[in-house]
């Protein structure tokens, strides 16, 4: 935990006073949280990294009142911690300690501003939860790609804030590419109206992309029109049992070839991962009745026209295991086993979580580098601790891996959470070196939040610092909008 976020509270009830007398008669009662009960969820980030305080919860329910709550703090110098789903892996939407931030909750932003299918276009309010984005473009015939493991809880806003990513970038990309117009007020109160269902618009620089990624830093998404994609015809599923992370990276380009854009998914699953999923997460088997050190979950979309794409894949892995690239593969038949081999690949967190303490980190390097990548960082990590377990698995098809570290088996090594975790800081310094060695990423899909604050200056390029402070200061220059993220502000 950042110690320089320590500082004692030095919330003062009197401007807070002014602050909900100022907002009741906008927001009223649902809006305005300060009850202990109805504040503690906001307090303690998904990982349980972080214990911040707030001197209010507000949950405005329009962007008006997103304007009135952003203007009333900023009249009083008051900073605002923007807030969705918390799902975040690195702190970014969780008050600091010192407990003079308001938290700016989405979750009354929740409408679905409209639905456009001729112009494959959704307009939705940040508080939307991703899984009703996919069910509203579902109900319109359409599809929204973006998937990830917590779309039940994650929302629009985050999703966009930290630019997520997830199992579908391979073929439709982050979610930057997946938007067309946003919505944002902005530190000073004035609403950035770029809400705008366009694919062409070369008029000056392209403002909206500023707060894409920018974790709240530069203002309040409220709402956003985001692409849509013609409903899929269906899907082909296969699960791939390989000697190595090599033949998986030869294997990927051997698909792409044969099936073009299809390939939606391309995912790496290493042996202790699958065997972590198959000992702590009920209801799974395995898929293979072999053992292979690496396995591929791969997805296919098929559009009307494709529905020769599975025999396709069925192919193309046939002929990879006859020149031996591909020990064995299963192809789903039915959508029970579709959804069978994806829970293999999406229980990996939670049953790494069951097994221990995990050092996590989320790197990206170029795909034809993972290889190399994985044996220099398994050195790192079997020096660094003995006896602890690599879990490195993740989105091979976009070079990211989700390079985590379990505690060694009992008795092999460090035995409790705590000398286990002891080891992160001087794992994570010589990680994230390799990573800068391959010219790569030390946060590829999970932001900065506040967790990785110091390894942003530590490894981004200082011009590119330095545009960002720049970019920053004209946007905020009081340093009200989720301070302690995303830049070192020197607090
Ligand atoms: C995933 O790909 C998520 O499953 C979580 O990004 C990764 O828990 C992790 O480290
Ligand atoms: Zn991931």
């Amino acid at each position: 935990v950042d110690p320089s976020a320590q500082r004692p509270a030095t919330a003062d009830p009197a401007p807070l006073a002014e602050l909900i007398a100022e907002l009741a008669p906008q927001l009223g009662n649902r809006g305005l949280l300060t009850a202990p009960v109805d504040v503690e969820p906001y307090l303690v980030d998904h990982r349980r990294l972080y214990r911040g305080r707030t001197l209010l919860v507000a949950a405005p329910a329009t962007t008006a009142e997103v304007q009135a709550v952003v203007q009333a703090c900023a009249a009083r110098g008051i900073p605002i911690v923007p807030h969705g789903g918390n799902t975040s892996y690195c702190g970014g939407a969780t008050p600091t300690e010192s407990g003079v931030e308001v938290v700016l909750a989405t979750t009354r932003l929740r409408q679905v501003r409209a639905v456009d299918p001729a112009n494959n276009s959704i307009t939705v309010e940040a508080g939307c939860r991703l899984a009703d984005v996919q069910d509203a473009a579902a109900a319109n015939g359409r599809l929204f790609p973006l998937s990830l493991g917590s779309e039940g809880s994650c929302t629009i806003g985050g999703n966009l804030s930290t630019n997520a990513g997830g199992t579908a970038v391979l073929r439709y990309g982050m979610m930057r590419e997946l938007v067309l117009g946003l919505e944002v007020v902005l530190p000073d109160g004035r609403v950035l109206d770029q809400l705008r269902g366009l694919r062409k618009d070369n008029t000056g620089y392209d403002v909206k992309q500023l707060f894409i990624g920018a974790e709240g830093t530069l203002g309040v998404i409220t709402a956003a029109c985001l692409k849509l994609f013609p409903a899929p015809a269906g899907h082909a599923t296969a699960w791939v049992g390989l000697a190595s992370a090599a033949d998986a990276v030869t294997l990927l380009g051997v698909l792409q070839s044969a099936l073009g854009d299809a390939l939606t998914t391309y995912e790496l699953v290493p042996t202790i991962a699958l065997d972590l999923v198959l000992e702590h997460v009920p209801d799974t088997t395995a898929p293979l009745s072999s053992n292979h050190p690496m396995h591929a979950l791969v997805e296919v979309t098929l559009s009307a026209l494709d529905s020769d794409l599975p025999a396709r894949l069925e192919q193309a892995l046939g002929a990879a295991h006859e020149r031996g690239l591909v020990g064995d593969a299963v192809v789903a038949s039915s959508l029970a086993q579709r959804e069978a081999l994806w829970k293999l690949r999406e229980t990996i967190p939670e049953a790494q979580t069951r097994e221990g303490a995990s050092l996590k980190h989320d790197v990206a390097v170029p795909t034809s580098d993972v290889p190399a990548f994985i044996d220099a960082g398994r050195a790192i990590v079997e020096r660094s601790i003995p006896g602890a377990r690599l879990v490195a698995y993740g989105h091979l098809g976009d070079g990211n891996l989700h390079f985590n570290v379990s505690p060694p088996k009992l008795g092999a090594g460090p035995g409790n959470a705590r000398d286990f975790l002891a080891h992160g800081p001087a794992l994570k310094r010589e990680l994230h070196d390799l990573v800068a060695q391959f010219r790569g990423s030390f946060s590829a899909e999970h932001g900065i939040g506040r967790l990785k604050v110091g390894e942003l200056e530590r490894y981004e390029d200082p011009v590119a610092l330095d545009v960002m402070r720049r970019i920053k200061r004209a946007l905020d220059p009081q340093g009200l909008m989720n301070p302690g993220k995303v830049l070192d502000d020197g607090r």
